[in-house]
């Protein structure tokens, strides 16, 4: 394990490869919105706040580092989550 990625899991790893649909290296908005879907939420909104919280360089996309540390930070939510996957 490189410098700088302490406390990946193979967990997180799983949990985004549910979420990065095809497989690219990101999430895209409409992949979250899909994810999300899945668990149960539906609300454009929630997409909005979400994606806006996960995506910190505010490139359009959440990429693995991005995910690990929102993970990292919520990891009561992300127990939840990974159930639901
Ligand atoms: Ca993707
Ligand atoms: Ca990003």
């Amino acid at each position: 394990m490189s410098k700088g990625e302490e406390g990946l899991t193979p967990e997180m790893e799983r949990m985004f490869k549910k979420f990065d649909a095809n497989g690219d290296g990101k999430v895209s908005k409409s992949e979250l919105a899909e994810a999300l879907r899945t668990l149960g939420s539906t609300s454009s909104d929630d997409v909005q706040h979400i994606m806006a919280e996960l995506d910190i360089n505010g490139d359009g996309f959440i990429d693995f580092h991005e995910f690990a540390d929102f993970c990292r930070n919520n990891s009561g939510l992300m127990k939840d989550v990974s159930k639901a996957f």
